[in-house]
This record gives C-alpha cells, sequence and structure tokens, in this order.
C-alpha cells in the first residue's frame, strides 16, 4: 500500500496486522523510510491514556481521561478566561489533510471560546518578520512558493552563490511530502550548468552533484562577508546604480555604512576576514566574479536561526540589490535553496483540501519560541516587530502533534517553565520527552493507523492514504477525541460526521469539476493534479515595473522598522569573550535519517548513532588536541547545560566548529553526569530570541567545550515508557 510522510511516499507492506516492510522505488527516497516499521510498533508506543501521579503515570479508562482533559478545559476557561488556555502547539506532527493535529486541536479549542495562539514558526521565524518590511508581506509568502526555480537556475545562472551550502538530506523533506522527490535530479541538472560557490564552515553541505567550490566562513559571520563583498561591489565601480536608483530606497544609507562613513569601519574585505576567516583575496575575487555573470545569492533557513539571524538575509537581499540582477531568470535572492524539498521545484498546484479551523475570538498570541518566555514571565512586556505584547497567564497548555523538547532551546529553563502550569495535556503517538513531562497523556493513532489524503504544496498527485494497520494499542483517532470532549463541553466539533465521512467532506468541498467524485478518488488510489510552471513570482513583475507591497514599492534597503544590514556582534562567535571558556562553536542542524525526533529509535537512526548516542563532529586538529578518537564517548558542555555525545572526526569542519543533528530524544535520567546522556543538542543551547525584531529561535548555534568522558557510561532510557500503575 502507498502512504505518505513529509519525508516522502513509499510503499509498505503487512504481515499479520504489523508493518513488515517499507521502502520506496526511487533512487533518492529518504533514509527515514527505514525508521517505520521498527517505530509504528516500538516499545515506546503509548497504548492507554496516562495520567502523572508524582514520578509515574496512571493508566487511566477513555472515559476517565476525557472527563478529566474536559474539566479542567472547562475550569481554566471559567476561572481564568481562554487566554489562559494555550494551544499553540507548534510541531510537525503527521502528513495528511484530515489528521492534522494542529488544526484538529485549534478547530476544537476555538470551538469551546478560543485560546492563545502562537505564530511564525521555528524554520525562519526571523525572516518571516523582516522581510514583509523589505519586499512586502504577500512577497515575502510568494519568495516561499514560487521563487527562481531549479530549472532556471540550471538555463541562466552562471554562478549560484549559496550561504550555507545546499544540503541534499534536507531537500528529503516537504511538508506533506510530494508524491514524487524531484528536487534531486533538478539539482544534478544544475550541477552540469553552473559554477556553485558554498560558504559555511562544513565542506559537505552542499549536494555532492553540485561540485561546489568551498569558501569556508566562521558560523554566524556571513553578514560580515556579504557587507564586505558590496564594499568591493562599489569601490570597484560594479554595483548597478540604476537598478538602485529605480527599484530600491536606502542604498545611500547601506553605502555609507559600508564604506565606513557612519562609524569610521570600511566594511571591506580585510575586515571581513578577520571577523570571518575566510581570506579577503577570495572575498575580493568572489565580488568581481559575481557582478560578471549571472548570479543567484541564496540563503538557507539556518543562517537567520541565530543571534541578529535576521541581518544575513539583509544583507544578502542587499547585496543582490547592488549587483542589480533581481527579476531576471535565475538571478538575484533566493532564500531556500536546499532548505526544503518543495523549494524553486517551479510548478504551483491549486489549493489542497482543508480541515475548516473556525475563528479563534482570543486575540493573544506570542512568536512560537518564546513559549518559556511566557510561561515564566506573565504579565511582561516585549517588544516584537515594531509593537509591544503582553504574555498572558496560562495555565493549561494543550499540545498535539510537536514536540517541545525536541524543538525548544535550553531545556532545563522548558523544564521550569512547563512546571508553571497547572496542566500540560499532551496528544502522542510515541512516550516522547514531551509526553513524558505531561500531566494528562493520550494515545493517538498514527498515519498509518487511520484513513487520509495526503499531498504537499505544489505537488503532482493528490494520494488517497489508507489505513494500514489497526491503531497501537487503545490509541485513538484525534478526531475521535476531540468529538467526545465536545460532548462533554456541550459544544459540537464533527457537525454530525465521523471522520471518514469528514474525509468525503474536505475532498468534496475542494473537489475541482472536471476531478472524480470521492469514491473514484478512493479506489484509484489518488488524482493527478494540475501542475502551472511559473517564474519567479515577486522579482521578474517587480522589474518589469509593478511595486512590492512595501510603503516606497520598492525593495527597503533601509527600512523605518528594521533600519539596514549591518553586522551585529552575537554573543555566541569564536570571536567573543566565552569562546575563551567555550572554545568550539557547534552548529546544531537537521538530521540525515529522520525528520527532526520523530522515529529517533528506528533502525535508520539508531544506524547513525556512535557509541549509542548522538554522534558530535569534530576536526582533526580539535579532536587530537583532546586526545580524541572516532567512536570515544565526550561530555559536550555550554552555558546552559550538557551532553553526552559520540565522536565523529572529520576534516569536512572548518577547525573550531563541531557539528550534531537535532532530534536526538532528551534523556535526563544520568543528571549527575549530563543533562541529557542521549546527546540532545537543545540541552546546550540557549533560550534567546534573534532580535526584539522578530523573537525567533536562534538554536542553530551554541559555544561548547568539550572533552572525554571516562566514567562509567549510562545506558540510554530514553525510549523506554516511564514507569505506570
Ligand atoms: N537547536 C535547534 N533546535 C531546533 C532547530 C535547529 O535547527 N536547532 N530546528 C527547528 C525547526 S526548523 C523545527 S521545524 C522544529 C521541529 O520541531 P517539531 O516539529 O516539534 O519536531 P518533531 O520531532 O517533528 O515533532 C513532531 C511530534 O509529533 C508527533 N506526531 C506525529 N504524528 C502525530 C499525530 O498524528 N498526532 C499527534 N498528536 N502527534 C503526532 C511525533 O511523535 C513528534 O513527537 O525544531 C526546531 N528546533
Ligand atoms: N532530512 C531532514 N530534512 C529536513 C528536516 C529534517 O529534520 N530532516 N527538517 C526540515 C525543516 S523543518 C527545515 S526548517 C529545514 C531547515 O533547513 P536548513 O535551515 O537549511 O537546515 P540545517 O541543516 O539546519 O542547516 C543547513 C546548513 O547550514 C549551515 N549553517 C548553519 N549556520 C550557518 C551560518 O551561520 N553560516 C553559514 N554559512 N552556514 C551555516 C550548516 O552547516 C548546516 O549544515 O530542513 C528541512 N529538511
Ligand atoms: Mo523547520
Amino acid at each position: 500500500m502507498e502512504t505518505s510522510a513529509h519525508w516522502g511516499t513509499y510503499w509498505v507492506e503487512t504481515d499479520g496486522g504489523e508493518v513488515s516492510s517499507a521502502r520506496s522505488a526511487e533512487p533518492d527516497a529518504a533514509p527515514a523510510i527505514g525508521n517505520v516499521v521498527s517505530g509504528n510498533r516500538h516499545r515506546s508506543r503509548i497504548a492507554r491514556p496516562a495520567v502523572r501521579r508524582g514520578d509515574e503515570f496512571v493508566e487511566v479508562s477513555w472515559d476517565a481521561a476525557l472527563d478529566l482533559v474536559a474539566g479542567e478545559l472547562d475550569r481554566v476557561r471559567s476561572e481564568f478566561g481562554n487566554q489562559a488556555i494555550f494551544g499553540g502547539s507548534y510541531g510537525w506532527g503527521s502528513a495528511g489533510r484530515l489528521h492534522h493535529a494542529q488544526s484538529q486541536l485549534h478547530r476544537f479549542l476555538n470551538r469551546i471560546g478560543g485560546y492563545t495562539r502562537s505564530i511564525n514558526d521555528y524554520s525562519r521565524g526571523a525572516s518571516q518578520v523582516l522581510l514583509p518590511h523589505l519586499i512586502g508581506a504577500q512577497e515575502m509568502l510568494d519568495m516561499r512558493h514560487k521563487p527562481t526555480s531549479w530549472a532556471d537556475i540550471a538555463e541562466h545562472t552562471d554562478l549560484l552563490v549559496s550561504f550555507g551550502g545546499v544540503r541534499r538530506s534536507n531537500t528529503w523533506v516537504a511538508p506533506g511530502g510530494h508524491a514524487r522527490h524531484t528536487s534531486s535530479e533538478r539539482i544534478r541538472a544544475v550541477g552540469r550548468t553552473t559554477r556553485v560557490v558554498s560558504l559555511s564552515a562544513q565542506r559537505d553541505d552542499a549536494f555532492a552533484d553540485l561540485d561546489a567550490e568551498w569558501i569556508g566562513v566562521m558560523p554566524a559571520t556571513d553578514t560580515a562577508v556579504m557587507l564586505a563583498l558590496i564594499h568591493v561591489l562599489i569601490v570597484d565601480g560594479l554595483a548597478d546604480d540604476e537598478f538602485l536608483a529605480t527599484h530600491t530606497v536606502g542604498a545611500e544609507q547601506v553605502r555609507r555604512y559600508v564604506l565606513g562613513e557612519v562609524d569610521g569601519v570600511p566594511k571591506t574585505p580585510e575586515w571581513a576576514a578577520e571577523i570571518s576567516q575566510a581570506p579577503a583575496g577570495v572575498i575580493r575575487a568572489l565580488a568581481h566574479r559575481m557582478a560578471a555573470g549571472r548570479t543567484l545569492i541564496n540563503v538557507v533557513y539556518a543562517l537567520q536561526r541565530g543571534e541578529n539571524g535576521e541581518q544575513p538575509v539583509f544583507a544578502a537581499l542587499t547585496l543582490a540589490a547592488f549587483l542589480g540582477q533581481i527579476g531576471l531568470p535565475g538571478a538575484g535572492f533566493a532564500h531556500g535553496f536546499g532548505s526544503m524539498g518543495d523549494y524553486g521545484v517551479g510548478v504551483a498546484g491549486p489549493g489542497l483540501p482543508t480541515f475548516p479551523q473556525g475563528v479563534n475570538p482570543v486575540p493573544d498570541f506570542i512568536p512560537c519560541a518564546r513559549i518559556s518566555d511566557m510561561l515564566l514571565h506573565p504579565g511582561e512586556k516585549v517588544p516584537y516587530n515594531g509593537r509591544t505584547l503582553t504574555y498572558p497567564d496560562v495555565k493549561l497548555a494543550y499540545w498535539a502533534g510537536g514536540n517541545p523538547f525536541h524543538h525548544h532551546q535550553d531545556l532545563r529553563r522548558l523544564r521550569t517553565a512547563l512546571s508553571r502550569l497547572d496542566t500540560f495535556v499532551v496528544h502522542e503517538t510515541h512516550w516522547t520527552p514531551t509526553a513524558k513531562h505531561a500531566d494528562i497523556v493520550l494515545p493517538v493513532a498514527t498515519t498509518l493507523e487511520r484513513d487520509d489524503i495526503a499531498a504537499g504544496a505544489g505537488d503532482s498527485r493528490l494520494r488517497a492514504m489508507p489505513r494500514v494497520v489497526a491503531p497501537f494499542g487503545e490509541s485513538r483517532e484525534e478526531f475521535w477525541i476531540y468529538t467526545e470532549l465536545a460532548s462533554r463541553l456541550g459544544v459540537d466539533f464533527a457537525e454530525g460526521l465521523d471522520s471518514s465521512q469528514w474525509l468525503e467532506r474536505i475532498y468534496e468541498e475542494w473537489r475541482p469539476e472536471d476531478a472524480p467524485p470521492f469514491a473514484a478518488f478512493w479506489r484509484d488510489g489518488g488524482l493527478d493534479l494540475p501542475q502551472e510552471p511559473y517564474r519567479d513570482a515577486v522579482f521578474t513583475a517587480f522589474r518589469a515595473g509593478s511595486p512590492l507591497g512595501t510603503p516606497s514599492g520598492r525593495i527597503e534597503l533601509d527600512s523605518a522598522v528594521a533600519g539596514h544590514a549591518r553586522w551585529r556582534e552575537p554573543t555566541q562567535w569564536w570571536g567573543s569573550p566565552l569562546a575563551e571558556e567555550f572554545d568550539l562553536h557547534l552548529l546544531c542542524n537537521q538530521p540525515t535519517h529522520r525528520l527532526h525526533s520523530q522515529l529517533d529509535m528506528g533502525d535508520a537512526s539508531q544506524s547513525t548513532k556512535v557509541a549509542g548516542r548522538e554522534p558530535i563532529r569534530l576536526h582533526p586538529e580539535d579532536a587530537a588536541r583532546r586526545g580524541l578518537s572516532t567512536g570515544d564517548v565526550v561530555l559536550v558542555r555550554s552555558a546552559q547545560g550538557s551532553l553526552l555525545a559520540g565522536v565523529v572526526i572529520s576534516d569536512v569542519l572548518l577547525p573550531g566548529v563541531a557539528q550534531m543533528h537535532t532530534g536526538a530524544w532528551f534523556d535526563p535520567s544520568a543528571p549527575e553526569i549530563a543533562d541529557c546522556v542521549n546527546g540532545n543538542v537543545n540541552v546546550l543551547t540557549r533560550d534567546v530570541a534573534t532580535s526584539p525584531l522578530t523573537q525567533a529561535t536562534s538554536g542553530a548555534h551554541v559555544l561548547v567545550a568539550v572533552t572525554r568522558y571516562d566514567g562509567p557510561v549510562p545506558p540510554v532510557q530514553a525510549y523506554d515508557p516511564p514507569s505506570t500503575r
């Protein structure tokens, strides 16, 4: 049977009611498919509703659990008001148009009077706030779904300059999961026609088939390099003054800043080399090459997940404006090649069937990465996007489809923050660390255990996604859970329909005239979607004369709210005082063999572990200085916390830089040794916002110290269910 996840569409077989195989015929299939068989019936699955009693959980009947949840929701909304319920529930949950965890939760909470929501995302939260000021709000959205395409790059681009490389493993994932994984073949085509330069602290960030030239740049210093590139364009007469005059505002302020007329510091290649460690001559030569042909500048999302994270995005757009090629096919500025598999595939599809969420009457919200701040500082006023927000006093949090113990920074602080709640309700498939921190845990069926419809934005096919096996234990569809809770609270959730009737309804409400009715769609296993080719939807028209949605209608290189791009020194980088004690810059990036923390217990993810924990990559010089070999266990410490990891030595890194993937399950079972003995990087990261403007996560970077761990290595207990009675 065919099924879909954010990591792709694949085939599963069953044997005796269990999933026995999962595979894909695609040559570029995601390794994460290899987690499915071992993960779906793993001992960490949650079998029954459970309620916390001290350090243990007590299993209860569904009736008892639902009465309890309904009672708590009712108590909190009547005593404190609906804003005391936090339903932001950030996370990637499961693919599927009907059983989308957040949509269902939000619909339910809207029906009972609303909730405090969260906005923006962990992926590119800084850009989401910055870019509307520079190019317009709709344009920010269009840049995600209709940017320059891989095909235009292959056809037109002489030079692709990518800050953060173009990582193959990240293109395995697309929200909703696509019918076919097409980005690898598109990227290979680019590799045959286009020179690629990858600026990064890791040589292997760039997809091997791109045959990219590598310029080593220390993490969090790209803005300096970009400003220096602009400096060269200005002083060597390579800037496109006409484009700047007709299509931008603020270029003069940028010019004065870059030349050092404002602060006495000219942003020369020599200046940038001191900061970034990229050689000045290389930066100067790159500027000339960029001006000599058709050039596209790409910034991966990770660059903006750091302190002042909006600056590299701002500086890259500014650099592209000085080059003057914005809006030409395959040229200008892009933000997402190598970050997501559906980016720049060059086709837009129709809208997709959606489960309606209704309206939330509560106005309160937070930027999603401010969860701990909100819980720790109710009533506090905080700047955000040029205005002031007040944190509501939240008493109950309801999480479905996300794992804050995966996604949020500084887990010690998150634990303290969550402990201030009266009630923490979690829907989960597995006993994740978040489930283990809940007061009430409701077990839910996985994507393999319910009927759904699958597709992602721009997909070539809408797929029927039939249930493959029965729900595990007593786990249930979330649809059923909300229907039951709603009836206890005297409201309507399901409009008298069950989930299979709703599946038909969202399909029929969506169905274009020429598409078959639901029964035929389901029988055929899917329906091909029309694919509309487009060309850079934002900038092609803009270059030709249509204004952007900014106050000036032009690209705002100097904006009333955001100022202009500038180098702002972060507190965590190799040049900061803290680097004396914490002398390695750790990159915390996306895992190759799983999606975030999902199915970390599965075979593919476990095959990457070293000494049974999450690997840390170290440069040979850094390893030698510490007497470390591949396979050793190390203690990794930051100012926030500590973890155990397994060493991998690799010369693809710059010296002074280490790298770990996110997503190992938080394991606090031996606190006398480390905060996490399994290697979850978020015990190390700092819970500090990108900036008062954007208030996004800065989790991509943290300074750490690494030493050999010679003590007895504790067993990993992260995947064991908690003790239950
Ligand atoms: N340090 C650092 N931290 C980061 C990042 C980083 O680069 N560095 N990256 C950030 C980014 S970009 C992101 S997007 C976030 C991702 O953070 P999350 O999206 O929270 O991570 P996931 O592991 O995908 O969590 C999804 C959870 O949903 C559960 N689930 C699956 N299906 C269902 C379902 O049908 N119903 C319910 N109720 N649950 C389900 C899974 O078991 C899993 O626990 O992490 C962020 N955190
Ligand atoms: N296999 C897999 N693919 C995924 C995901 C997953 O969990 N697994 N998650 C998906 C999600 S939700 C998202 S948001 C995207 C994220 O997409 P990205 O943010 O692009 O992914 P990362 O792997 O975090 O970072 C990519 C590279 O950026 C580099 N980098 C980090 N900081 C800097 C810096 O300051 N300067 C420079 N020049 N380079 C830097 C790192 O070397 C890193 O390898 O990935 C998506 N794709
Ligand atoms: Mo993300």
